[in-house]
């Protein structure tokens, strides 16, 4: 399991991160589709939560083997991952059952260990560089103010500020809930889901894209973002205010 895990510049394609997935890859291929995605040459960033919820969990297996596709963990995939860690009190285990995990725990205890191997390779923090400068992708919040101090410090600080740092980065709302537009330094952007709105949240150049394609009743949508012009697809209405989902 590594920390972070970096990509250099595209030179031929596009590159473009997409907010929480919670099983619905159909739906993602379709948003795909509807900006001629090539396979070829872009790429896909997942800001993470790729299961529970939705009908395709077990499929996740199949797109992370895709060449173009990649993703950080968020805090689904570390409930899976703590899943097999038994707990006869129920604890993890009851908390992601409440929370779509179901589609994990009617299968063989093998399977289950294959699943939870897998979103553990998975890192905590993706970079890709661009010509216009490094965006840093994370499920819920960067908890510094620098990205280079709060990279340095996954990789360098001690165990029990790495966890805080890791609790932040899979589950924290704190910025979005508390309206906090000064950003984070040393980055160009960052992209983060974990905490769905109406439309991307643009807090400083923190950017909010779970637009909850996941929600019941087809409420929300994909908002597939370019990480070089950071354009939003589907655009980002400035008349409307972005307001948190549910
Ligand atoms: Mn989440």
């Amino acid at each position: 399991m590594s920390m972070i895990q970096r990509f250099d510049i595209n030179a031929t394609g596009r590159d473009f991160a997409v907010g929480d997935i919670h099983g619905h890859f159909t739906k993602l291929q379709a948003a795909l589709d509807s900006i001629q995605f090539d396979q070829a040459v872009d790429r896909l960033f997942s800001v993470g939560d790729l299961v529970d919820r939705g009908p395709e969990s077990d499929e996740v297996d199949v797109w992370l083997a895709k060449p173009w596709f990649h993703a950080v963990r968020g805090n689904h995939e570390q409930m899976v991952i703590e899943s097999r860690r038994f707990d006869p009190g129920g604890g993890m285990r009851d908390m992601h059952l409440a929370n779509g995990g179901a589609w994990l725990y009617g299968r063989s205890s093998s399977e289950m260990g294959s699943f939870a191997d897998l979103l553990a390779d998975l890192p905590l923090v993706i970079e890709v560089m661009n010509p216009a400068g490094v965006v840093g992708i994370v499920h819920a919040d960067c908890a510094y103010q620098s990205w280079k101090e709060f990279t340095w410090a996954l990789e360098n600080a001690g165990p029990s500020e790495v966890d805080h740092l890791q609790a932040a980065a899979q589950w924290s709302r704190t910025r979005i809930t508390s309206d906090n537009y000064n950003g984070v330094s040393d980055v160009r952007a960052v992209m983060v889901g974990h905490t769905p709105t109406r439309q991307p949240a643009v807090l400083g150049n923190v950017y909010h894209i779970d637009t909850g394609a996941w929600l019941p009743n087809d409420r929300g949508h994909f908002t597939l973002i370019n990480l070089v012009s950071l354009e939003c697809t589907p655009p980002i209405n400035p008349k409307l205010c972005w307001d948190l989902e549910a």
